[in-house]
């Protein structure tokens, strides 16, 4: 038996959510524990995001893990959309004078458990089996399985911060939530490749053999992402193939500047689009992917997982504080105003530089039309950059 032990918020899910939440409630004096499913050792080597809005970046140095991603991340003032041979900068600085941090997901993530450590948050990983009690009550417990011992957690609240695929949401009965979810009919297959960017910023290619994504971590890591059908296999993706398709997909003198090499990393994601209502049950409250999955193409999902927590430690602190319950009850509502205008532009972005596969010709103008819209309208890029930078909540 690990033991019972007993904290104000058990927190499920040791991602970028759950160990946000952890350092933020330390910071307000409340108490915490993780219960992570997978090793430490995996958690920081899943490579994922790499774009932070700028409001998610202070809200990082404001939980006292943003000196790293000071120092090495790198601003970003605008990104670029290719289409039809041409090319549209969308200046974040000029329109709406704000930037994004690129810093990639698995260095926020050393990051936050180095701060985790650091603070003396218990931090429990590996910890397979969990399961929620007592959500509808005052008095909810976690039970979980570490190293073949048993353990159990008895908490005031908990926090179902463990992903899409976690046990908090299916612990919610099912007829007292509501999922809204649209899936795209393809996929990202993303590389990492210890090369040279092709410049300064990212460059989102609409092309008529598909979207591809030009990204990176840092001055010699790149990043490049092109959609694949569903179906799409690794195997079928040795890297020269993948480096011959991602130069097909860029206008020239972008493709002109790819530095190719062997690949570190190779996955494939589907995309889609998913939101369960409401994100509080009694007890528990979900945040991150665990209530809100969104196609990586407006760069959100991170961003959406910070700003839950950092509502929900807001929250626990004014009830811990004053005994009042206003946040708590609240959150649910205005998490979901964000993440909603976060989906909407998700999904715009995604219909914007996507190829679909059941679409007509009507469809590929309307596409050509937005973009061409883009490009003659300040008006238009301003809300872009709006929605991508994170100024619009
Ligand atoms: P995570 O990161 O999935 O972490 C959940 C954690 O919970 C653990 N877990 C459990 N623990 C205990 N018991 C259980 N039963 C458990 N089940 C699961 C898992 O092991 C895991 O450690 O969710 P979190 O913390 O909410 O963070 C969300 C972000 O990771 C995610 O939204 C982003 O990575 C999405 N995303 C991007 N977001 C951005 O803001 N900007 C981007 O540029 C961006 N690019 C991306 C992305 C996601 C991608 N993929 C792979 C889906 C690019 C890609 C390719
Ligand atoms: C990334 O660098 O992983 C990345 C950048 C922009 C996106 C999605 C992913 O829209």
């Amino acid at each position: 038996m690990t033991g019972i032990l007993r904290t104000q918020v058990a927190i499920l899910g040791g991602g970028p959510s759950g160990s946000l939440l952890a350092l933020l409630l330390e910071r307000a004096g409340i108490d915490s524990i993780v219960l992570e499913q997978r090793s430490r050792s995996h958690v920081v080597s899943r490579i994922r995001a790499g774009i932070l809005e700028h409001g998610s970046a202070q809200i990082l140095r404001d939980a006292g893990v943003g000196e790293r991603m000071d120092a090495e991340g790198q601003v970003h003032d605008g990104v670029e959309l290719a289409f039809q041979g041409r090319r549209l900068r969308i200046d974040f600085r000029n329109l709406v004078n704000a930037s994004v941090v690129v810093y990639g997901q698995t260095e926020l993530q050393k990051d936050l458990y180095t701060s985790i450590d650091a603070r003396g948050r218990l931090l429990l990983d590996e910890a397979e089996q969990v399961c929620l009690f007592g959500i509808d009550g005052t008095r909810p417990s976690v039970t979980f399985v570490r190293h073949e011992k048993a353990g159990r957690v008895d908490c005031d609240f908990i926090a179902g911060c463990d992903g899409h695929h976690g046990a908090s949401r299916a612990a919610v009965p099912a007829e007292r939530i509501a999922a809204y979810e649209r899936t795209y009919p393809f996929g990202w297959l993303g590389i990492l490749s210890e090369t040279p960017p092709i410049g300064k910023e990212l460059v989102y290619a609409n092309h008529e053999r598909g979207l591809a994504l030009c990204s990176m971590r840092n001055p010699s890591l790149s990043r490049y992402y092109i959609q694949c059908p569903l179906d799409a296999e690794l195997d079928d993706w040795p890297d020269a193939r993948f480096w011959d398709e991602l130069g097909k997909r860029l206008p020239e003198d972008v493709g002109a500047r790819l530095v190719a090499g062997p690949s570190i990393e190779k996955s494939i994601t589907p995309l889609r689009s998913f939101v369960v209502e409401p994100l509080r049950h009694g007890a528990l409250f979900l945040a991150g992917d665990a209530g809100h999955v969104v196609p990586p193409t407006g760069a959100k999902g991170l961003n959406l997982a910070i700003s839950d927590v950092k509502l929900l430690a807001r929250a626990f602190d004014e009830f811990y504080r004053t005994g009042s319950r206003r946040g708590l009850d609240h959150y649910s509502d205005v998490a979901l105003r964000r993440v909603w205008r976060a989906v909407r532009f998700s999904w715009w972005m995604t219909s914007l530089m996507h190829r679909f596969p059941d679409a007509g010709a009507f469809d590929e103008k309307l596409q050509i039309a937005e973009l061409e819209l883009l490009a003659a309208s300040p008006a238009a890029r301003r809300s872009m950059a709006e929605n991508y930078v994170g100024l619009v909540h």
